[in-house]
């Protein structure tokens, strides 16, 4: 599983590097890339890769759109970090891209690496056709405003310090960062143009997908070291965050996330799409300390 991801980071960057080393060179790209580079896990990029692999689809343009979605993710997370919203000084290992450049810079910086996403779903480079191509920029779109990730964070900031139900959690978690999830599953059903019943079912995967991963994450906040995770952790408890963990406690949080696991492999199953790869990563996912 490592060695996979390991792959998948090198040659995702690569094409990024390249994308961006035609484009002209400003201090604004440098604090793009500061925030891009050398990355995170490519946890995202992996999920599109095994389920793009099961409808057999080329191994280029799905590390193509895995770069436009750690775009996005990359973007999400230096605006996570500003004092506005998580107010965090420390990300992947590094001082977060506000500490390093300004928050100007940063919010900047955010905001090109969201329009680099579209840039690279509409480049000629990407061998798909116009009308798919237009499908994945609509619902990475949606993925990506007030149904989602940002309608996410807004919950996720508005629920602090209050008491918030379980199924309000689970709703603001699945846009905060299982919608990023849910595209990634769903491309290849895009690209296969596929029935409307299909899109769904690959939606609600990468929800469950997204719900497990933000439990996981939330475990690490919990209990993980700032060291391995490369941010700051223990931070939730004293922001008073809602999250699962705060709500159901540790040990039913990892009972809750099992069976989440479960009910993801069950429902490939029913529809004959075991995945040994897709198994693995649900597998990293919550075991991950980083
Ligand atoms: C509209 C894209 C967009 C952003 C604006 C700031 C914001 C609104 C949303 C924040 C969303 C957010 C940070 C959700 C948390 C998701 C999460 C668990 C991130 C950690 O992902 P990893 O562990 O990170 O995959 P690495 O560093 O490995 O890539």
């Amino acid at each position: 599983m490592k060695n996979k991801l390991v792959k998948i980071a090198k040659d995702t960057n690569l094409f990024l590097k390249q994308f961006i080393k035609k484009q002209k060179k400003t201090k604004l790209v440098t604090a793009m890339q500061y925030g891009l580079f050398p990355g995170g896990k490519k946890i995202r990029s992996k999920i599109l890769l095994d389920i793009g692999t099961i409808f057999k689809i080329e191994y280029k343009t799905l590390v193509m759109i895995g770069a436009a979605v750690e775009c996005i993710h990359a973007y999400s997370l230096i605006h996570d970090d500003l004092p506005c919203m998580d107010n965090d000084k420390l990300r992947r290992g590094k001082p977060a891209t506000h500490i390093k450049f300004g928050e100007s810079t940063a919010v900047l910086a955010g905001n090109s690496l969201l329009t680099m996403a579209f840039e690279i779903l509409t480049s000629s480079n990407l061998k798909l056709n116009k009308e798919i191509k237009v499908d994945l920029v609509q619902k990475l779109s949606e993925t990506s405003g007030h149904l989602g990730i940002a309608g996410g964070q807004y919950l996720d900031l508005s629920f602090e310090k209050k008491r918030i139900s379980k199924n309000k959690i689970i709703d603001m978690e699945i846009k905060k960062t299982g919608k990023l999830f849910s595209f990634c599953c769903v491309v290849p059903a895009i690209i296969k143009k596929k029935n409307n019943k299909d899109i769904k079912f690959f939606e609600n995967i990468g929800s469950s997908i997204g719900l497990l991963f933000q439990i996981a994450d939330d475990l690490i906040d919990f209990k993980g070291s700032s060291k391995i995770a490369g941010k700051i952790t223990g931070k939730d408890k004293k922001k008073g965050k809602a999250t699962l963990i705060n709500l159901l406690g540790y040990q039913n949080a990892i009972k809750y996330s099992n069976e989440i696991k479960f009910k993801i492999i069950k429902d490939l199953k029913k529809r004959s799409l075991k995945s040994n790869n897709l198994n693995e990563t649900l597998d990293y996912i919550l075991t991950r300390n980083k």
